[in-house]
């Protein structure tokens, strides 16, 4: 019988959540052969990255994955609804009647609380924990990505590597793409760097030290991002298909492009500057060398997230290590021009490292195929 699956997906901000929860949810389905339910509260953002979702709709099938408009905790719930595996993203509150039916099931549905990606060590301690329902005869599972085999691994599509390969043997199709969203052929012949990060990133000094180098660089943006300092740049708004150049700079504004495109942007660049988490992964798998932009918490504590993973990934890497930390806001009185001609010279060993990185971390199998296998070994 078809496995079932139920998602529970709140958009908090920013694209992320959606963006993992429906990565995920294609997966299970397209290669798992499961029937996977994605409930969404938030459709405006989820059709930026998928622009098949109908954003009037309660009910919609979307590539094989069934997507519920989750409006409200309110809703009555009878066992037979419940799914087979029932995953919470982010620690999402299920609605209330769906667990009192999910406590009626036999057997009981296995559930997950699925955890967002940070390289610190403490995550394999974490990874499957049980957590047993306060009232109810009910257990969660807590189920976290990583980097190693203690847990649970990075999302990957298993044609992945395949599809850059082949992107990446005929540069036509790079030239192609980017021709699509609008560069000129002088912009493709430059350096072409994507830049996504949040709005505190330090984008004006990076711009200034680009314009007054000797390497000329194309910057692609998408529309909604380091607004601020973009309209600087531009002199105008700063909407999808506006372009100016300064000195050795062209910066860009491209359309927010859906998600299979997102990659594609990824592969056609020499340099991605990325952030949060499902941008920085897609980053690590296209092989470029990239810089991460952390979501910001509290008290700076994700500056120690930051340093855990440059001390797993970067390596011998030290100018990577410190155009991130100075990216990040963690070194201040940045040299952006020295910073950027540093990591330009690093380019051979963060080629050599991307190759040994995505060996290393591929090791452990990728995260869909390990939560079915962990959601299997507990029915
Ligand atoms: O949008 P984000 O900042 O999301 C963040 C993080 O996930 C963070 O960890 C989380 O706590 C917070 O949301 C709530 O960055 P992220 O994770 O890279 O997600 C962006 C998604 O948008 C990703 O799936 C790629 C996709 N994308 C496109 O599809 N098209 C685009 O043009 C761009 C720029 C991104």
């Amino acid at each position: 019988m078809t496995m079932r699956l139920d998602l529970f997906c709140r958009v908090i901000d920013n694209y992320g959540d959606i963006g993992i929860c429906w990565r995920l949810a294609r997966q299970l389905h397209a290669e798992h052969g499961i029937a996977v339910r994605l409930w969404v509260d938030d459709l405006a953002s989820f059709q930026r990255l998928c622009p098949d979702v109908d954003t009037s709709a309660e009910n919609q099938v979307v590539q094989g994955v069934a997507v519920r408009h989750w409006r409200d905790q309110d809703g009555m719930y009878t066992p037979e609804a419940v799914a087979d595996i029932v995953i919470e993203f982010f620690a999402v509150d299920l609605p209330p009647h769906y667990v009192a039916a999910m406590a009626q099931c036999t057997p009981r549905p296995v559930w997950f609380n699925f955890e967002g990606l940070t390289a610190e060590e403490w995550v394999e301690g974490c990874h499957r924990l049980t957590s047993p329902h306060p009232q109810l005869p009910l257990t969660k599972h807590f189920f976290f990505p990583g980097f190693t085999d203690k847990t649970g691994g990075l999302l990957r599509e298993a044609a992945l590597f395949d599809e850059r390969r082949a992107f990446l043997a005929d540069p036509a199709l790079a030239s192609d793409f980017l021709q699509s969203l609008g560069a000129s052929p002088a912009e493709l012949a430059a350096t072409r760097v994507s830049v996504f990060c949040y709005p505190f990133a330090p984008v004006a000094p990076l711009f200034e030290a680009w314009q007054g180098g000797a390497e000329a660089i194309t910057c692609f943006v998408p529309e909604g991002v380091a607004t601020q300092a973009v309209q600087g740049f531009l002199g105008g708004d700063a909407v999808a298909g506006a372009v100016a150049t300064r000195g050795h700079l062209t910066v860009r504004v491209l359309p927010f492009v859906q998600q299979p495109d997102y990659d594609k942007l990824l592969w056609a660049c020499d340099v991605n500057l990325v952030r949060g988490e499902d941008s920085w992964v897609r980053a690590q798998w296209a092989g470029k060398p990239f810089v991460w932009h952390i979501y910001p918490q509290d008290d700076n504590l994700h500056h120690k997230k930051l340093r855990a993973f440059l001390q797993r990934y970067a390596v011998g890497l030290d100018a990577i290590s410190a155009f991130t930390l100075a990216w990040n806001g963690v070194h201040l009185d940045a040299d952006w021009p020295a910073l950027w001609r540093g990591l330009r010279a690093e380019a051979p060993q963060i080629a050599a490292r991307a190759v040994a990185w995505e060996r290393e971390v591929t090791a452990y199998g990728d995260l869909t195929g390990n939560l079915v296998a962990f959601a299997q070994s507990l029915r």
